[in-house]
This record gives structure tokens, C-alpha cells and sequence, in this order.
């Protein structure tokens, strides 16, 4: 007998040496299938683990265990009777393939910009179409699909034949300017009752989907909503599975035996510029990756008209013949015709020749990889969904390009957007579509009438299943957010008493989780940072998550405030994981559309370990509507003082205001975070707008004063006067504005100004940048356009313009941030040129004391003061000696290098 060795994980064939003695090994495994047969598998499971252990301790060295051989996991015998109406079905694919096919030839034939793929979709259909007529369960009860993005003309082409899009939304594929056409990949932002989840940067998908099945438990455990019974389903390419972000959380899926949750992985064995592992086997590699992390696998390779192949093989020579053929040649194999196929394939042994010397090459031709036989798919999906006690993932065979004629298999297939009137002829025949050859070059859309077969089977089976899918609730029950006066407390100041802006808000975050109504829906978020920010208090007041509980005895059980575990815990700790937490956060934050609850997700992290980190997940975030709090913390570049390069921040802000829904904030004093977070919750959890916060909070302590009364307005829209200048005569005068910390700064800076150079400073805290530049740009706008209405004005100039003087603005990042608001800049009474000086922290961060940094980065109170005098100077409002005077006075090299050159 042909031995079923494996493809390694180093991607080269193991091959065993030739059976020395048949017989012994026949009688091996004669004795383990009547173990099988007398007493059953899980005996026989037994038996082997025994022998392994046993041989381990006789230093018999083990095979790898983690891969099988090269066909179904699921045996001819085990399938479970296909309960559909295949015929049906199969006019119904094949339908749909055309849909997709015309939605993307037509929109190259409009335009060669627009784009499109053809390709995946044809690999994916007949994976997607079982899942349609048989599993997806919609609602919000239902299931929750992740499609693999390039797919997405197929889903469109269903939803078609459903009645859900019509012709005209088709025929306007990836022409979205108008609102009237289609998304390129999965856009829950631009199509929003249509996807659920964006998927069009690979990998992210993977990850989001893991999480969103932990978080479905959450849910469950938490008593929250009742869950059990849903599934999610992502859909992944083979060569998406090389992301970092796809492999990231396979073991944590395992670990929370997330039996929730099923992947299915197309593996066409190409990607975009050719094969995934052209000399090794994708397949074997990705089962040994699963297995290990502690999925089920199940091998979906081969199409039933295999099984009598496989049925005649006794010598296991098809398996050798697998088992020596790399990717490389199964891409050609899929690219070749039956004749090629009989010739290099299966003529290398005369066994195997004599296999299917039946068969015509029309017949080898038509063989399928399981991936394209919705019998052997159904069974995969059948035991994938009883799978109790571990994920699943299904390693799903296919063809790319499948059924595109010269096109199937090609190195290029990816990017191939339309075929030539033969080629669609071709596959006009090959899925015998009721289509004239006119209908066929003028790529008209076809649909079934209402009454026929095809579609009154389409709509039963989903009317079974629930409804129709993909389809995405944009609104969830409304939930009341708290009163500001009932957080009135963080309003009153400190009365001299020290604090963070971080520990404001983790009392904060301690009394909304104690809120009667509002407490139950918050999920603090951490990734092993929570003592970083003093939230250890939280660990005892509603615990940390865990599905098991805790099986231990902490170590710090005698202390008050110990690290508990819970089945209903509340903290979400995802360990030393970004990417992780962000993807729990956006299960959290799309809870009020996904699962209809509204939940309220604080994720705190460094701000330097945020959209830096995981940026593209941030956008995902945005794409998805996600409705949460971020929180960037021990934030700001001179803030965090003595930790360096890597940790201090200086351009969050800038980054986060790239994300056209993110709302972000930089306070300074605790009423002002109160504010933003009270008026953040209103936004979200009451108005239901699809807006998400980034805020930054601080690890500096300091006194806060109480809210001065009439400043809620400026604080929301980025900016409001702290303090005006006891000095009433205007000359000279300057406006300081800072944000963050360095709004202390500012405020010492004007006390200098005017004790030791007689200058008036007036103080404004700027609690947003970014949200005082889109006011700006959007007055602009209406003022350029909206020519009969009456002009606005922006919140930058309306606070302004009234006062006198230079402007100089500080914030503890990098000088762009604070220069956001240049364009609104009011001219002064005195002249047309208004001086607007941004001081800020460019360059690399480093450690040291933060009056050493201040003074480096030049935020500090002397270099704004230095700044303010120069800019008076240069209007002549004071003498340049002044400005050379407090140099020497400040200690202030005017040759110091630039700290972003340093
Ligand atoms: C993060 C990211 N990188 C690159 C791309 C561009 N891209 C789109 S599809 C694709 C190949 C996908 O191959 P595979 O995952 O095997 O899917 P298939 O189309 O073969 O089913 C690439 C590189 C992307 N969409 N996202
Ligand atoms: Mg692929």
C-alpha cells in the first residue's frame, strides 16, 4: 500500500520509506478497525493515544499529527443525504454567476476605470449558494456572514434575483457618486442596510469575525441577550490567510472554544499575482496552522464523482499522486483541459491510468474540486455547524476563475474584468444559462419570472431560513444617556486636590458601570494596560470576562481589590493584543446594529498604540458606523515623560482626523472630558449618529478648576475662552491657545506675560483641533457655494475675531495639529496679516522629565512666551531687545538644534 504522508509545514513532500513488511502492517491495522468496529471510535481513540505516549517513552520518533491526507475529511459514508433540489439549485447558481459576471463586464464596458473582479466570485459561488439555500439564518437572531470582499458582485447578483437590487443598482456597480450604484467590496458606510461587516482590506475580516463570535458569548454569559444558537461565518481567501491579522486570533478562537464560529476558506490556490504556495501545498499548510491552534478541520477537496475513484483506489495511488503534486501543478491542472490532465496527471502510473480509463476527457475534464459540489459542500457545512467544543474552519478546494473558459486557472484570472463574446458563449453553455447568444454579448441581466421554479425555490428556502441576507439595521433601540448634572461632580473641580484626566475617567467609567439603566451595556476594554491607567478598582467592581470563570485562587484574593474573573464579568481584557481589543470594540460598538442592543465600548489603550498601530482596523471601524468611546491615554509626547521614543505620542490626533466619522478631543481639565463624554453619549446612545470618539487623556496630575459657567458650548465645538487678561488696555496683547496639558503651559505662559513684559493674555483652551478644522472647512464651503445665503461664520473666527493680538497656539503634538485651524484665522483690526505661530513636538519623542521635554520640543511656558513676544515684536508692538531679553532671561539658546533634526 501506498503510504498518505504528508506535505510539512516547510512546504516540501515527506515521503516514507517503501513498506518493509505489508503484512505486519495490514495486521496493525486489521486490529485497530475491529477495535473500531467492536467498540467504537472513541476506544479506538484511546488505544492510539496510549501507543503515542507509549512510544514517546521508547523515543520512537512521532509523525506529524497535525495534517491528513489529501482528500475529504468527511467520508462517502458519513455524508449526510443532500436535502435540497440539486437541479434547481444548480440553474440557480448558475444564474447568479451570470448576474455577477454581467454586473462586472458591464461596468468595464462603461468605463475600463471602474474596475472589478470576475475571478474570486467564480470560485466562491457554489460555497456561498449552499450557505444561502441551506444555512444562513438572517435577522438578528440569525447568523452574522463576513464575505470575502472580492465576491461581492455574486452577493449583489442573489440579492437581485431576491428582488432586493434592482437592475439599475447592478447596472451601476462601483459607480457609487449619485447614491444610486453598488460598492466595490463590502461597505457597511455606503451601503448601509445592505453589508454588515467591511471585509475589502484583507485580513481584518478574519480577525473582526473571531471576536464578534467572543463577543456573541459575552453577550450570553453577561445575561445580556441570548445568543446561543447564532453562528458566524467568515468567508477568507487562501492567500488573504498570509495576513498577520487572519492567523492573529486563531488561537484565542480555540481557547474560548468559540463552536460559534465557522471559517471557510476559499483556497482556489491563487492570489492575486499566482499561486499562494506554488511549491508547496496551502491547504496542507493552513490544516497543520489550524489543528495547532486547536480548530476542527474539515477538507473539502474533491467533488463526489471522485468517491467511485476514490472507491477503486486500493492501492492508494490517486493519494500518492496528491500527495506528489505541489500547488503550482494543481493551478495548471485547473487551467488545462481533461486530455492534459489524463495525460500529466493521472498517466504517470499505470494504476492510476487504469482508474479512469473509463472515462472520456470531457469526463476528467468535468471532475470537481469539492469546492464547486454543493453535495459535498452541504456535508462540510452540515458537520461544521454540529461541530460542538471547537471552531471549525473548512479548507474548501476550488477552482479560481472557475468556469471562465481560458480564463479559469490563469495566472492573471484575478484581474481579469470581462471575457471576449466567445468566452461568453462558452460559459453561457458550460452552466447552461437560458440565454439568447444576444442577451449573452449585450451582458443583460437575466431573472427568472416570479412564478417559476427557480424562483419560488429561492424564496422558500430563505423564507425557511428567515429572510434574506446581507442585511444590516441601521438603527438599534435608543438607550438614555446620562444628564450632565448627574455628573455634575466632575464639574465642580478639584478644589486643589491632584488628578489625572485618566483617573476623571475612570471614576467616570466606575459610575456609569454603576448607572441602573446605562451600566449593563458598557464594556471596558483593556489590552493588559488597565493598573497603567489605575483601573484595578474595576477588576473587583464587575470583574474581567471570562467563559470559564476562574479556576484558580488569585493570588491576591486577601487584597480588596483583587484580580477576579467572572462568567459575567465585564472587563473585556484582550491581553497584549491591539488589533484584538479593536476588533472586540468594533463588536461592541456595532452591537446596536448587529445583534439589537446598544452597547457602549471604552477602550483605553497608550495613544501611541493606537492608530498607529491599527490604523486600518480604525478605518473598518468607520466604515462599519461603530458607535464607542476610544481612549488614548498616557497620551501626548511630553506627557508620558520618561518613556521614549516608542511610546510618546505626537500625532494621534492628526491620524484620528482622517477618519471622516471619528470626533476626537484633546481636554485638559476633567469637565471638559465630562462634557465631551456626556455629549458623546447623547450622540451615540440617544440621537443613534454614527459617530465614534477618539480622546486622549493624560497621566498628569494636576488641580482642576470647576466648568466656567457658558463654556459647554466652546468646549464642544473645539474651543472657549478660559481666561481674559486683568490688563484692560488692549496694547499689546496677544490670544495664547493650548489643548492637552499644555493648556497648563499656556495658562503660566500668560501669568509670565504679563508679570515680567507687561503683555495681556488672553487664554483660550482648545479642546479640539481637528473639530475646530472641519466647522472651519465647512463654513468655507457653504460660503463658496450657497451664494443667496447668508454667510456663516466659523467657530474659530466668531471667537477670534473680537480680540486683539497675535495668536499662539501649543498642543503636545506635532506643530500640524494646532495649524489645522490656520485657514480660519481672523485678520486683526490693525492689519491684514494676522500672526498665527504654532509651537508643537515634532520630531522623535524621548525620555526624560517633562519640564525637560516641554522645554526641548519648545511647549514649555518660556518658548510660548518667547513666541508671543517675538510675534508682537514683528507688528512692532514691542521692542525685538524684548524678545532677546527674555531669552537670556529664560535661558534660551537661540542656537539649540531644531528637536525634530535632534
Ligand atoms: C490589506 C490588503 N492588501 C492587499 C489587497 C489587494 N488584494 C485584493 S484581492 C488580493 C488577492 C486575494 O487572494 P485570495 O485571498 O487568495 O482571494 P481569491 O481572490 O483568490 O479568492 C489582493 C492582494 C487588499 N484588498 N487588502
Ligand atoms: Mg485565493
Amino acid at each position: 500500500m501506498t503510504d498518505l504522508s504528508d506535505l510539512s509545514l516547510s512546504g516540501h513532500w515527506a515521503v516514507l520509506p517503501p513498506d518493509q513488511d505489508p503484512t505486519e502492517t495490514r495486521e496493525w491495522m486489521q486490529a485497530l478497525d475491529a477495535v473500531i468496529e467492536s467498540e467504537g471510535r472513541e476506544r479506538a481513540t484511546f488505544i492510539l493515544r496510549k501507543l503515542l505516549d507509549h512510544a514517546r517513552t521508547q523515543r520512537v520518533t512521532l509523525p506529524p499529527v497535525l495534517s491528513t491526507p489529501y482528500c475529504n475529511t468527511i467520508s462517502l459514508a458519513a455524508q449526510p443525504q443532500f436535502p435540497g433540489n440539486l437541479e434547481t439549485e444548480q440553474r440557480l447558481i448558475g444564474l447568479v454567476r451570470w448576474n455577477a459576471l454581467a454586473t462586472v463586464a458591464g461596468a468595464n464596458k462603461f468605463s475600463s476605470e471602474l474596475g472589478g473582479h470576475i475571478a474570486s466570485y467564480a470560485s466562491a459561488a457554489d460555497l456561498f449558494e449552499v450557505g444561502f439555500n441551506h444555512f444562513f439564518r438572517a435577522g438578528q437572531s440569525g447568523d452574522l456572514i463576513y464575505f470575502q470582499p472580492h465576491s461581492a458582485p455574486g452577493i449583489y447578483a442573489r440579492a437581485y434575483l431576491e428582488g432586493r437590487l434592482s437592475e439599475d443598482q447592478l447596472g451601476n456597480y462601483r459607480r457609487e457618486v449619485g447614491g444610486k450604484g453598488l460598492c466595490s467590496y463590502c461597505h457597511p458606510y455606503l451601503m448601509p442596510e445592505f453589508w454588515q461587516f467591511p471585509t475589502g482590506s484583507m485580513g481584518l475580516g478574519p480577525l473582526m469575525s473571531i471576536y464578534q463570535a467572543r463577543f456573541l458569548r459575552y453577550l450570553e454569559n453577561r445575561s445580556v441577550l441570548a445568543t446561543s444558537g447564532r453562528k458566524v461565518w467568515a468567508f477568507v481567501g487562501d492567500g488573504e490567510m498570509d495576513e498577520p491579522e487572519a492567523l492573529a486570533g486563531l488561537s484565542m478562537a480555540a481557547r474560548e472554544v468559540l463552536d460559534n464560529l465557522i471559517f471557510v476558506v476559499n483556497c482556489n490556490l491563487q492570489r492575486l499575482d499566482g499561486p499562494v504556495r506554488g511549491n508547496g501545498s496551502v491547504i496542507q499548510e493552513l490544516e497543520g496552522l489550524f489543528a495547532g491552534a486547536g480548530w476542527n478541520v474539515i477538507k473539502l477537496l474533491w467533488g463526489s464523482d471522485w468517491d467511485p475513484l476514490f472507491a477503486r483506489d486500493h492501492e492508494s495511488v490517486i493519494l500518492k499522486r496528491l500527495h506528489e503534486t505541489v500547488d503550482g501543478e494543481f493551478q495548471k491542472y485547473a487551467a488545462t483541459d481533461g486530455r492534459f490532465n489524463r495525460e500529466h496527471f493521472f498517466n504517470k502510473y499505470p494504476e492510476l491510468q487504469a482508474i479512469v480509463a473509463h472515462m472520456s476527457d470531457e469526463d476528467i475534464d468535468r471532475l470537481k474540486r469539492g469546492g464547486h459540489d454543493p453535495v459535498k459542500i452541504y456535508a462540510a457545512y452540515h458537520a461544521a455547524v454540529n461541530h460542538k467544543g471547537q471552531p471549525t474552519v473548512i479548507l474548501a478546494q476550488t477552482k479560481k476563475g472557475y468556469g471562465m473558459g481560458s480564463g479559469q486557472g490563469k495566472m492573471g484570472a484575478h484581474q481579469q474584468k470581462k471575457l471576449e463574446d466567445e468566452a461568453l458563449l462558452a460559459f453561457r453553455d458550460r452552466f447552461a444559462l437560458p440565454l439568447s447568444d444576444e442577451d449573452v454579448v449585450g451582458l443583460r441581466f437575466h431573472k427568472p419570472a416570479a412564478d417559476s421554479p427557480e424562483m419560488k425555490y429561492l424564496h422558500a428556502r430563505r423564507q425557511t431560513l428567515g429572510g434574506y441576507l446581507p442585511a444590516r439595521a441601521i438603527k438599534g433601540p435608543a438607550l438614555a444617556a446620562p444628564e450632565l448634572k448627574a455628573l455634575s461632580k466632575y464639574l465642580e473641580g478639584t478644589h486643589g486636590r491632584e488628578q489625572s484626566t485618566t483617573m476623571v475617567f475612570v471614576q467616570l467609567l466606575s459610575q456609569l458601570l454603576r448607572d441602573g439603566q446605562l451600566g449593563k451595556h458598557i464594556v471596558p476594554i483593556v489590552a493588559d494596560e488597565a493598573r497603567t491607567f489605575g483601573m484595578q478598582a474595576l477588576f473587583r467592581q464587575v470583574a474581567i470576562y471570562s467563559s470559564v470563570g476562574q479556576l484558580y485562587e488569585p493570588e491576591d484574593k486577601d487584597e480588596l481589590l483583587y484580580y477576579k474573573e467572572a462568567r459575567d464579568g465585564q472587563i473585556l481584557e484582550e491581553g497584549i493584543s491591539e488589533a484584538g481589543a479593536v476588533a472586540s470594540w468594533i463588536a461592541a460598538a456595532t452591537s446596536y446594529s448587529s445583534h439589537g442592543v446598544a452597547m457602549l465600548p471604552f477602550y483605553i489603550f497608550y495613544s501611541c498604540f493606537g492608530f498607529q498601530r491599527v490604523g486600518d482596523l480604525i478605518w473598518a471601524a468607520g466604515d462599519s458606523r461603530c458607535r464607542g468611546f476610544l481612549l488614548g491615554a498616557t497620551a501626548g509626547r511630553t506627557t508620558l515623560s520618561g518613556e521614549g521614543l516608542q511610546h510618546e505620542d505626537g500625532s494621534s490626533h492628526l491620524l484620528f482626523s482622517t477618519v471622516p466619522n471619528c470626533v476626537a478631543y484633546d481636554p485638559c481639565f476633567g469637565y471638559e472630558l465630562t462634557v465631551i463624554l456626556q455629549d458623546g453619549m447623547r450622540r451615540m446612545l440617544q440621537d443613534q449618529q454614527d459617530v465614534f470618539y477618539y480622546v486622549t487623556v493624560m497621566n498628569e496630575n494636576y488641580a482642576h478648576p470647576a466648568m466656567p459657567e457658558g463654556a459647554q458650548e466652546g468646549i464642544l465645538r473645539g474651543m472657549y475662552r478660559l481666561s481674559q487678561s486683568r490688563i484692560t488696555k488692549h496694547e499689546p496683547r496677544v490670544q495664547l491657545l493650548g489643548s492637552g496639558t499644555i493648556l497648563r503651559e499656556v495658562v503660566a505662559a500668560g501669568v509670565l506675560l504679563e508679570q515680567d513684559w507687561g503683555v495681556a493674555a488672553d487664554v483660550w483652551s482648545v479642546t479640539s483641533f481637528t473639530e475646530l478644522r472641519r466647522d472651519g472647512l465647512d463654513v468655507e464651503r457653504h460660503n463658496r457655494l450657497r451664494l443667496e445665503a447668508e454667510p456663516k461664520q466659523a467657530w474659530v473666527e466668531k471667537c477670534l475675531a473680537p480680540s486683539a493680538g497675535p495668536i499662539v497656539a501649543a498642543s503636545d503634538y506635532m506643530r500640524a495639529v494646532p495649524d489645522l485651524i490656520r485657514p480660519f484665522i481672523p485678520v486683526s483690526s490693525r492689519s491684514a496679516v494676522r500672526r498665527f505661530v504654532c509651537l508643537g513636538t515634532d520630531g522623535f519623542g524621548r525620555s526624560d522629565t517633562r519640564a525637560a521635554l516641554r522645554s526641548f520640543f519648545e511647549v514649555d511656558r518660556h518658548s510660548i512666551v518667547i513666541a508671543a513676544l517675538k510675534s508682537l515684536a514683528d507688528e512692532s508692538s514691542v521692542k525685538l531687545d524684548t524678545v532677546k531679553q527674555a531669552m537670556a532671561q529664560y535661558g534660551i539658546d537661540p542656537a539649540r538644534p531644531n528637536p525634530w533634526d535632534a
